[in-house]
C-alpha cells in the first residue's frame, strides 16, 4: 500500500534540441522531466512477547500490558492468560526501536519489582 511520493527528476534529449546553448545549466539539448511515483517501502515488524514463570503474579503481568502496551482490563487479561497457559503470547507487533524500548521498559519495570518475567522481541 503505497503512502509515499518521491519525485526523481532525469535530464533527457529531445529531438531537434541538440545545438549548444550556454544557457543550458544541464548541458547541450537537454531538458528536465518530473515523475512521480508511488513508494511501496514498508518498515520491518517485530513482535513483542512476553513469557511465562511460575513466579511473577498475574496482576503483575495484566498491569505491564495495561501500562506499556495500552490493552484495556479484559484484553490485557486474555493475553496473560495466554502466556500462562501457552508458555509465550503477544504484546504487540511494531517498528524495530518502538519494540525494542517496550522490551527495554518491560524489563526495567520487572526487575525493579524483583520479578522474574521475560520480555523479547522476534522480527516478523
Ligand atoms: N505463571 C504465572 C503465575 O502463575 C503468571 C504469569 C503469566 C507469569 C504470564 C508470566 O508472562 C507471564 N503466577
Amino acid at each position: 500500500m503505497p503512502s509515499e511520493t518521491a519525485i526523481s527528476t532525469f535530464p533527457i534529449r529531445l529531438a531537434g534540441d541538440d545545438r549548444k546553448r550556454r544557457s543550458d545549466q544541464g548541458g547541450p539539448g537537454t531538458a528536465v522531466i518530473t515523475r512521480t511515483r508511488p513508494q511501496t517501502k514498508r518498515p520491518n515488524l517485530y513482535r513483542v512477547l512476553l513469557l511465562n514463570d511460575d513466579y511473577t503474579p498475574m496482576e503483575f503481568v495484566v498491569h505491564v500490558l495495561e501500562r506499556f502496551f495500552n490493552k484495556d482490563r479484559e484484553t490485557a487479561h486474555r493475553i496473560m492468560m495466554h502466556v500462562h497457559q501457552h508458555g509465550i503470547g503477544e504484546c504487540g507487533v511494531f517498528t524495530y526501536e518502538v519494540a525494542e524500548t517496550k522490551v527495554t521498559q518491560v524489563m526495567d519495570f520487572a526487575r525493579k519489582h524483583q520479578h522474574p518475567l521475560q520480555c523479547i522481541m522476534e522480527k516478523q
